[in-house]
């Protein structure tokens, strides 16, 4: 099958949008001096944030049901219609940075292979953007012995990924999932953009800006373009006959636990989202700090890997409380869809108990859609290890045991129901 299709992208047209109301605060910042400077001077930059707030664990966070204009939010039309794009927009000029913008051409070319109960196909998405033509692989595993229940779309860092139907690892348990009747469709992050602050650039980010010319300030860096490169998987994944596009799960551990997060609150396609210890700038509150527990910071992330954000988020060094948004709004985006947040009790760097609190929080934004169990018992840390709990649109679980994507989490999720949720009752 070859497949082309050309176009400025449903993504590149909005993020046009954006990019040109965000035109003006930037100009601010060009006049400024030298902007990567200390958290101190960075800090200096941005203003405080003086929008609504709901309090959480004792500590005030934005609220996502008021808008900035000081409207509450009732419905589940104006969460859709405004306020929705408000919190979008301010998560990509502060945090992950502004999508590609430029026009490019897309190609899918198919590899298909049979094995036993099993499909193979190596898909290759090839996007011809304005300085560089890039290409990348989909391996996609289908079951064929049984009626497909749904198909994850892992984002994998680790580049763990081989052809073979049969790998079988606790991270990746290619042959378990197709043998319980999922499909599985992977994309290696270093493909699109290496998870190197020297190479980051290298694939994809410059297929759409020219090499020697510094990014805008606001631009995606690597975790962006992860997230951006799984939307163009799916959309192969949308036109092939044996995957159900309406039940695709978008699922990464860790930092690509951040960018299934980041994929899955853009595009709605997504029916469900998975963030496996996803951490500071994941399922994490970053108002939270170091939470006691020596956590990651925004400053820390910042400094250890200054090319998974856009350069504009360094100005929340050491200075969180003026983000305009905190985490528990990336998971509102994801409502009314399925969203499911995991966690491991030993992993301080991603500060479990600051993932859970951003959890129940959402548990606002989806009651607007009626939709707003969370599963839980109680509200109240800490829920009870290696158990899943499900609401009508939301999955959480807390593993025993250190920061890592195994089997013990697989299988939640392959037992879970990730891919059916309640209806919205609004
Ligand atoms: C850590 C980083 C985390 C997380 C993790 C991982 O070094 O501090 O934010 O992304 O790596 O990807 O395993």
């Amino acid at each position: 099958m070859n497949k082309t299709s050309t176009k400025a992208g449903r993504t590149g047209r909005i993020t046009a949008a954006v990019a040109a109301t965000a035109f003006s605060a930037l100009c601010v910042l060009a006049s400024a001096p030298a902007f990567v400077g200390s958290a101190q001077a960075a800090s200096s930059r941005v203003a405080a944030y003086s929008g609504a707030t709901i309090t959480i664990d004792g500590v005030k966070y934005p609220d996502p049901l008021t808008l900035k204009s000081g409207t509450k939010v009732t419905s589940t039309s104006v969460w859709e219609n405004s306020r929705r794009a408000e919190i979008l927009a301010d998560f990509r000029q502060n945090v992950y940075g502004q999508n590609f913008s430029g026009n490019y051409t897309q190609t899918f070319s198919v590899a298909t292979t049979n094995f036993t109960n099993v499909k193979r196909k190596i898909v290759t998405v090839r996007i011809a953007a304005p300085y560089a033509t890039v290409s990348y692989p989909v391996r996609t595993f289908i079951p064929t012995n049984q009626a497909v229940k749904g198909t994850f779309l892992m984002i994998d860092h680790r580049a763990a990924a081989t052809d073979d139907p049969a790998q079988n690892t606790d991270y990746l348990p290619v042959a378990r999932l197709n043998a319980a009747g999922y499909a599985i469709a992977i994309i290696n992050a270093n493909d699109v953009a290496p998870d190197n602050n020297s190479s980051y650039r290298s694939k994809m980010i410059n297929a759409f800006y020219k090499s020697s010319s510094a990014l805008p300030d606001n631009a995606m860096r690597a975790v962006g373009t992860w997230s951006w490169s799984a939307s163009r998987a799916m959309d192969y994944l949308v036109t092939d006959s044996d995957i159900d596009a309406s039940k695709v799960a978008v699922i990464g551990h860790s930092r690509s636990g951040k960018a299934a997060l980041w994929a899955g609150a853009q595009d709605t396609r997504f029916a469900a989202v998975i963030s496996n210890e996803s951490g500071n700038t994941g399922a994490k509150l970053a108002r939270r700090g170091a939470a006691g527990v020596n956590a990651e910071t925004v400053a820390a992330i910042n400094n250890n890997f200054p090319y998974w954000f856009a350069q504009t988020y360094k100005a929340y060094n050491g200075n969180e409380s003026s983000l305009p948004v905190d985490q528990h709004e990336l998971m509102d985006l994801v409502a009314p869809r399925r969203v499911y947040i995991a966690s491991a009790q030993g992993d301080n760097n991603s500060d479990p108990k600051g993932e859970f609190l951003a959890y129940t929080a959402a548990s606002q934004v989806y009651g607007l859609y009626g939709i707003g169990n969370n599963g839980l018992p109680s509200n109240t840390w800490q829920p009870a290890l290696n158990t899943p709990y499900r609401g009508d649109a939301m999955s959480y679980h807390l593993r025993s045991g250190s920061h890592d994507l195994n089997y013990v989490d697989w299988g939640f999720y392959m037992n879970g129901d990730v891919f059916n949720r309640s209806a919205p009752t609004q």
